[in-house]
């Protein structure tokens, strides 16, 4: 579906697809649960999704002749340190927008984790008061303007790469690879639980699994706490995404399976069961997910299957979506383990 579109490789190539066995067990036996690990999809600053989708974005930006990528995001975004990891990869200038998305106190917050990443790799990093929001945002818009100001070429990446043209097309090609490995292992996976807030990456799921009628089957977990906006832009990029790919087929809104309870209390705060399932998952399989994005994926994930949601006998694909670094500003949440 993706031949016809430019890529430029930032990631290492298809990621590892893992058994989870401790956990399966754990939680019954009664379905066997894989991990995609995109969070180990390349040696740019500790990888993640961002990069799949960025490998279809930045041939647009070379080719613009821009000097400098303008994003946005939160000040633990994983997104704005992995454009600023491109940028550097690439020769260009970066300039980040990071707004106050996330009441948190930690005394570090703003020091470690992605915000100090992007800050070695030469970004500069623009602190703005600003709530969560992903739409387009004013601050952004500033930001470009002040690149143009001062004589530079900007080249504009929504939040998450979200709401691009190009921005669904990564995981369009993450459901090819999927197709591909189920090949290999003989056998197709019932489910695939996503963690969704801007929407490309379940968009570009939904439509590279409609091939083969699966779209339904694209589990996404909210971690936006604002489900409404990022359901709308879920579809909308769905939407504009099959299109451009020539899928043959519409999506409609309710093809967009988007599951609201796991978000609280709020976008970047995680709950008490959130806390519970980052630690579950850290000490069946060692792996890591964060308080944003993957631990709120994890419970979706555990509470669906003990509540008999996945049928006996399914095979669910959670996609690990990177996010660790930001584990660094939740300190104080974790100081106990
Ligand atoms: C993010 C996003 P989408 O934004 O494509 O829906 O992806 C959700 C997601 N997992 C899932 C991880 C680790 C993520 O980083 N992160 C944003 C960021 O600024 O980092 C775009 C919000």
């Amino acid at each position: 579906m993706l031949k016809k579109f430019e890529r430029y490789p930032l990631t290492f190539g298809p990621t590892p697809i893992e058994k989870l066995d401790r956990l399966s067990a754990h939680l019954g036996g009664k379905v066997e649960i894989f991990a995609k690990r995109e969070d180990c999809n390349s040696g740019l600053a500790f990888g993640g999704n961002k990069l799949r989708k960025l490998e279809y974005i930045i041939p647009d930006a070379i080719a613009s002749d821009a000097d400098t990528l303008v994003t946005v995001g939160g000040v633990q975004s994983n997104h704005t340190r992995m454009v600023a990891a491109v940028a550097a990869k690439i020769g260009m200038k970066c300039l980040l927008v990071q707004e106050s998305w996330v009441p948190h106190d930690d005394v570090v917050y703003d020091r470690v984790g992605n915000i100090l990443l992007s800050r070695i790799m030469g970004a500069e990093v623009r602190l703005v008061e600003e709530d969560f929001d992903i739409g387009i945002r004013r601050s952004w818009e500033k930001a470009l303007y002040d690149v143009k100001a001062r004589g530079g070429i900007p080249y504009a990446i929504p939040a998450g790469a979200s709401v691009h043209p190009y921005g669904g097309f990564g995981y369009v090609g993450f459901a090819e690879e999927v197709h591909a490995q189920e090949k290999q292992l003989g056998f197709k996976f019932d489910f695939i639980v996503v963690c969704t807030v801007t929407g490309s990456t379940h968009a570009g799921m939904l439509v590279g699994f409609a091939i083969d009628g699966r779209h339904r089957n694209v589990i996404g977990i909210d971690a936006s706490a604002t489900p409404s906006q990022t359901r709308a832009q879920v579809l909308d990029i769905a939407q504009y995404t099959a299109e451009l790919v020539d899928l043959g087929m519409e999506v409609a809104d309710d093809d967009v399976v988007l599951l609201e309870e796991y978000a609280g209390p709020r976008y970047g705060i995680p709950s008490e069961e959130t806390k519970e399932a980052i630690r579950l998952c850290a000490r069946l399989e060692g792996m890591i997910t964060d308080p944003v994005y993957e631990g709120k994926s994890m419970h979706g994930m555990i509470d669906l299957v003990q509540k008999g949601f996945f049928p006996k006998g399914s095979r669910v694909l959670f996609a690990h979506l990177g996010g660790a670094p930001a584990i660094n500003g939740y300190g104080y949440t974790f100081r106990n383990g």
